[in-house]
């Protein structure tokens, strides 16, 4: 029986993090980092000797501009939501255990035919670009951040989808050694999520590789995860071991653990509150900026489109 608790994550920014902690720890970080000089660098940037490293940084993209500051890097490196490696925001050291070479990542299910295939040549087969994108967690805190990655629309034609692929499904890794994590076993692991073909497709779908012009680092994801923009973070699953063309709409991580609160879509939308808090406005991440929160997260014109027919179904949870 699923007992209900209250999670980490599940609170909203300005409860669990006061801003003064927000200030005393961006005053502190940049601190550190004037002390110590380059010294403070290995908790945001990847390991030297990456295989990948000749790619970065990748061409900006122009498409994709913001309506406010790029997030602080070492704000977001050290901010992270990652349960497989503990359920507070300071995972940065946990996550060390993660090792993202080598990296296989299986493409089963639905396709023409299934295959696996390593993190080093996928991402020599496709095309890396950076965007900014605005990132909305559904606990009402904010960042925005130049991601390094590949479009999921280019990863799906080299799947070959068959044409009764309806959704497509992601799973993170699985190694309870690795990340402490998973050994408990309340939680639905391994941490799924899953897209409609359409969502997949849609060119603002992001498969991630780098962060901030570099290799992503593990707190982040490693060594691939994805982005959704316009969708509230937690679908966009981390460290990617395996996806599936499926004809049934996968069940999620958070689903799995509290369907009444998180549900497959979970599009940013300022008018549904969530069942314990509401969604209307948005801390900025080192900010005292607190600014509301747009439809789809601001990109409604790319995406609003995917929902026509669907308004019976639960969008914004
Ligand atoms: N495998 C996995 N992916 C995950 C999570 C997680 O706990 N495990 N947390 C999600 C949530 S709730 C958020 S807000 C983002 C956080 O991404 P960041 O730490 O890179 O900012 O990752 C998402 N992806
Ligand atoms: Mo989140």
């Amino acid at each position: 029986m699923l007992i209900k608790r209250r999670l980490g994550w599940e609170m909203p920014e300005s409860q669990a993090t006061p801003e003064s902690v927000f200030f005393n720890r961006r005053s502190f970080l940049g601190a550190a980092t004037g002390l110590v000089a380059g010294a403070a660098l290995p908790q945001i940037a990847a390991a030297e000797g990456d295989p990948t490293l000749d790619l970065y940084p990748a061409k900006q993209n122009p498409a994709y501009t913001l309506d406010r500051p790029v997030t602080e890097a070492e704000l977001a490196a050290n901010y992270n939501n990652f349960y497989e490696f503990g359920t507070s925001k300071d995972v940065v050291g946990a996550a060390k255990r993660l090792q993202p070479r080598p990296w296989t990542i299986s493409i089963d299910g639905m396709v023409e035919k299934p295959f696996e295939i390593g993190f080093d040549d996928l991402i020599r087969k496709v095309t890396l670009e950076e965007r900014l994108y605005r990132f909305r967690c559904v606990e009402a805190w904010s960042m925005a951040v130049p991601w390094t990655g590949f479009t999921l629309k280019s990863l799906v034609e080299l799947a070959k989808p068959q044409s009764g692929a309806k959704y497509v499904k992601f799973e993170t890794f699985m190694n309870p050694r690795v990340a402490p994590g998973q050994s408990q076993r309340w939680y639905p692991w391994p941490y799924t999520e899953g897209l409609t073909m359409a969502e997949a497709t849609n060119d603002l779908a992001l498969m991630v590789t780098g962060i901030y012009g570099k290799p992503i680092p593990n707190q982040h994801g490693a060594p691939l995860r994805l982005i959704t923009p316009w969708k509230y973070g937690f679908k966009s699953v981390k460290s990617i071991s395996k996806i599936s063309f499926v004809a049934e709409r996968p069940k999620t991580f958070w689903e799995g653990l509290q369907a009444s609160e998180y549900g497959f879509w979970a599009n940013v939308n300022p008018e549904v509150a969530h069942p314990r808090w509401s969604q209307a406005s948005e801390q900025l991440l080192g900010s005292r900026d607190r600014r509301p929160t747009l439809l789809f997260n601001g990109y409604a014109e790319q995406v609003a489109g995917l929902y026509k027919g669907l308004e019976g179904e639960k969008l914004y949870m």
